[in-house]
């Protein structure tokens, strides 16, 4: 599991839109935000890189792994 630093979730709304667009990538099979902790975890074996981009395309910003 890969588990990564997200800045700009600050509702339950980020929270979805986060998580359908890292779920809607090939190769990952969850998805789960922590809102508190503004971290995402990610179960499956989809690329990091992959995951920050549809991250980022959602207009959030990756700051690293958790
Ligand atoms: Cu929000």
């Amino acid at each position: 599991m890969l588990t990564l630093k997200v800045s700009g979730m600050t509702c339950g709304h980020c929270a979805q839109t986060v998580t359908k667009a890292v779920e809607a990538l090939p190769k990952v099979e969850r998805a789960l935000v922590d809102l508190k902790a503004g971290e995402v975890a990610v179960e499956g074996s989809a690329d990091e890189t992959a995951i920050r981009q549809a991250i980022e395309d959602a207009g959030y910003e990756v700051t690293g792994q958790a």
